[in-house]
C-alpha cells in the first residue's frame, strides 16, 4: 500500500527500481545511523523520528498529518514524536531543539516560513541527527543542512492555475484578486510567482493581493475587505482551498454567486474544495498532494541505512475542472 503510493507520487527523479530496492531495508533499517553514536535505532531497530508540523490551518494540513501518523507507526518500525507549531516558527525551532536534546534518530519538519533555519539546522548537524524536509522548503545556501526535501513544485502549481485562467478568460478584461498563503511560506511565495508569470501578457489585471494565512476564517475576512474596496472583482485566485471556501462565504453574504458572478480558482484539491468545485462554486483547482507519509518513511529508512537519497523529490500534482471533480470525488483519498 505504502509502496504503491510512493511510486505513484514520486517523479522520475528517483527510479522505480531504486524505490523497490528500498523496500528491502525494513526492520533492521537504522542500525547504522548516519550521524554515528548511540541512538535508539542502534539499540532496538526502531527509528525514533521527531516531526514538527506547521499547524492545523487547513484541510490539506489535516490530510498531511494523518498520512504521517498513519505511516510512521510502531508496526512500520517507527517511534513518532509529533508536535504542532500552530503556524509559529519559534515553536518549530523549540520543537527541533527538544528533538535534538532527546537524541532522536531523525528530524523531519515542514518549515512554516522559508528563512531563519540555519542556526537550528547547524545544531542538528553538529549532533549528528539527519534532517528531512517535507512539504515546504527552506531558503538556505547550505544544502548540507538537510538530507532531502520531499514536496510539490509550488511555482508550477501557481503556473497551472494561471494558465487555466489565461486560457478561459483572457480578452475579457478580468479584474482578479489574490488570497495569499502565510507570508514568507514557500507555497505563498512560489504560487504567487507562478500565477503572475502565467497571466503576464494577458489583459487579466491583479487589482489586490493580501494574505489570508491559509485559513478559511481569514480567507473570508480578507475577501469581505476586497468586496468592500472593489465593486468590479471578476475572479479570486486563492493559494489554498480553505481560503477559497472562506471567500465563497463572503461572496454569498454579499448577495453574489460564487463560480458565476465571481470565478474562483484554488490550489490543494482536498475534499471540501473538490465538493465546492463539483457544486459549481469553484471553477478550477490545482492539486497539491498531501500524502507525504510513505515517502518520508522510506527516505528516513534509507538515510539511516547510510544509503544515498535524492536531494529533491518532487510530488506530482494534477488539476481539476468542475466535470473532472464530479468524476474524481467518489474515489478521492483526501
Ligand atoms: O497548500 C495549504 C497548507 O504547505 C502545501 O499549506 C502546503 C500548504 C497547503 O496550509 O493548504
Amino acid at each position: 500500500m505504502a509502496r504503491t503510493t510512493l511510486t505513484r507520487t514520486v517523479l522520475a527523479a528517483v527510479s522505480a527500481a531504486s524505490l523497490f530496492a528500498l523496500g528491502a531495508c525494513s526492520s533492521d533499517a537504522g542500525t547504522e545511523p548516519a550521524g554515528g553514536g548511540e541512538t535508539a535505532a542502534a539499540d532496538d531497530g526502531v527509528i525514533t523520528l521527531g516531526f514538527s508540523q506547521v499547524g492545523a490551518e487547513s484541510g490539506w494540513r489535516a490530510a498531511n498529518t494523518k498520512s504521517i501518523q498513519d505511516t510512521l507507526t510502531a508496526e512500520n518500525g517507527f517511534d513518532l514524536k509529533f508536535s504542532d507549531a500552530q503556524q509559529k516558527q519559534e515553536n518549530q525551532i523549540q520543537a527541533i531543539r527538544s528533538y535534538i536534546t532527546q537524541g532522536v534518530d531523525v528530524i523531519a519538519f515542514s518549515p512554516v516560513v522559508e528563512t531563519g533555519w540555519d542556526a537550528v539546522l547547524q545544531e542538528a548537524k553538529a549532533a549528528g541527527i539527519p534532517v528531512i524536509l517535507t512539504d515546504r522548503a527552506v531558503d538556505s545556501s547550505d544544502e548540507t543542512l538537510y538530507e532531502s526535501f520531499i514536496g510539490s513544485d509550488f511555482v508550477k502549481e501557481g503556473e497551472m492555475a494561471g494558465e487555466w485562467v489565461a486560457e478561459q478568460y483572457d480578452g475579457e478584461g478580468y479584474k482578479a484578486v489574490e488570497l495569499q498563503g502565510t507570508t514568507g511560506a514557500a507555497p505563498a511565495i512560489d504560487r504567487k510567482e507562478g500565477f503572475a508569470s502565467a497571466i503576464e501578457g494577458t489583459d487579466i489585471e491583479l487589482i489586490d493581493s493580501q494574505t489570508g494565512n491559509f485559513t478559511r476564517a481569514e480567507g473570508k475576512t480578507v475577501m469581505e475587505g476586497f468586496l468592500n474596496a472593489h465593486d468590479d472583482i471578476d475572479l479570486v485566485f486563492a493559494h489554498n482551498d480553505d481560503m477559497g471556501l472562506g471567500a465563497i462565504e463572503a461572496i454569498e453574504a454579499a448577495g453574489l454567486t460564487p463560480g458565476e458572478d465571481i470565478k474562483i480558482v484554488t490550489i490543494d484539491a482536498v475534499k471540501d474544495g473538490m465538493q465546492a468545485l463539483a457544486d459549481g462554486k469553484i471553477n478550477y483547482i490545482v492539486e497539491c498532494n498531501p500524502l507525504l507519509g510513505p515517502d518520508l518513511a522510506d527516505i528516513a529508512k534509507k538515510v539511516l541505512a547510510g544509503e544515498e537519497v535524492e536531494k529533491r523529490i518532487v510530488v506530482k500534482d494534477e488539476a481539476f475542472d468542475q466535470a473532472a471533480a464530479k468524476e474524481a470525488l467518489p474515489t478521492r483519498e483526501y
